[in-house]
């Protein structure tokens, strides 16, 4: 079986296990946000779940499954303000509705409909970006873009280990450290990029270690805690805002999941890792924090979860009610003058479906 880290103990936690590891707190968070961040927590693994079913009543395309990430999504957006702006791989597609995008509009990416793209700049969320680290520069600019106009706004990029290997994650790590730009590059440490695991990803012992190399600071945290990710980059987004530059934050998990619908992960991954790190999943470990707390109680529990359920429900029937797209979109907004093999398809589309 390939090679991955074992399960560490030394990662930055703040929530402990009930037992011989005490709880931390997280400066600054009050109860009604320490409950919000849990709604988040919900919204997001009950749009996972959905998601896998739906897929596989043919309801929406190939879908990339981000369970036990949620963590790490909901910790970074919370650590924003509103005027922040968040660069998504894939891995974070539903990121968006912690922002206000409707689910309807993400299952429409899912299902190809060109309703599933939103303005970025009304939520300050950018497209789902499906190249590896392609967005890495793209946020590092708009971060340079912010600071040169005398804004103080920040932004957040998220991407896998496997990115960290790709020349875009380089130049815009790269040039972001370089310009001080407000910007933090947030790892999702999954230990996988499909089936390459970690070990025959990189030499280095951490990928926080790489944040050295282009002069940048780095955190390395338990993407399992939510409270632990989102400190790191609450800390990281301050330091960028008062222009300190960009932080790399690496959030250790593992993909319990695989890669997406498409993937029989049965054929490279270990079964025990699998359960083990489920053990471990992000959101029971928060709602039994919560628990712990006096925050949350099972009709409480129950409540977030049917909300989020209902959102779903009426999110994947809006998606389905809407009119097909226009088959003729394909050929429009790419060029002002079409090449004629275009407008020959385009002839043959019309021919075709009349
Ligand atoms: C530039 C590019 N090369 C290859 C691919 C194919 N591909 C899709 S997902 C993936 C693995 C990425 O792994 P990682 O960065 O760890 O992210 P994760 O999927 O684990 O979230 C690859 C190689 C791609 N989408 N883009
Ligand atoms: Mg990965």
């Amino acid at each position: 079986m390939a090679q991955v880290l074992p399960a560490e103990r030394d990662l930055r936690r703040v929530i402990g296990d009930g037992d011989a590891v005490p709880d931390g707190e997280v400066e600054g968070l009050t109860d009604h946000d320490l409950v919000e961040l849990y709604r988040s927590l919900v919204l997001l693994r009950t749009y996972d779940e959905r998601s896998v079913v739906y897929h596989r009543q043919g309801r929406i395309g190939t879908y990339a499954i981000f369970r036990g990430h949620e963590g790490i999504q909901a910790g970074a957006v919370h650590a924003l303000e509103r005027r922040d702006w968040i660069f998504p791989s894939y891995r974070e597609s539903a990121i968006g509705l912690l922002r206000g995008l409707s689910a309807a509009t993400i299952l429409q990416w899912w299902r190809g409909h060109p309703s599933g793209w939103w303005s970025p700049d009304e939520v300050n969320v950018a497209s789902i970006c499906v190249p590896i680290a392609t967005h890495v520069p793209h946020a590092a600019g708009l971060a340079w873009g912010l600071r040169l106009k005398g804004s103080d706004a920040v932004a957040v990029t998220l991407f896998g280990d496997g990115a960290t290997s790709e020349g875009a994650f380089h130049e815009g790590a790269n040039i972001a450290a370089v310009t001080k730009a407000p910007l933090v590059l947030l790892c999702n440490n999954n230990q996988w990029a499909i089936s390459t695991p970690l070990s025959e990803q990189t030499a280095a012992a951490r990928l926080a270690d790489k944040a050295l190399g282009y002069g940048m600071p780095a955190a390395r945290v338990d993407g399992h805690d939510v409270l632990a990710v989102y400190e790191a980059v609450r800390a990281a987004v301050a330091q960028a805002r008062a222009g300190g530059g960009p932080t790399f934050v690496e959030a250790v998990t593992y993909r319990s999941a695989p890669h997406a619908t498409a993937d029989d992960p049965g054929l490279y991954i270990d079964a025990d890792r699998v359960a083990a790190e489920e053990e471990r999943d992000c959101v029971v470990l928060y709602e039994d924090y919560l628990r712990r707390l006096g925050l949350l109680d099972d009709a409480a529990v129950e409540a977030v979860r049917n909300e989020a359920l209902a959102t779903m429900r009426a999110a994947i029937e809006t998606a389905e009610n809407e009119a097909p797209a226009d088959r003729e979109l394909v050929f429009s907004h790419a060029y002002a003058e079409p090449p004629p093999d275009l407008a020959r398809d385009l002839d043959e589309l019309r021919r075709v479906h009349v």
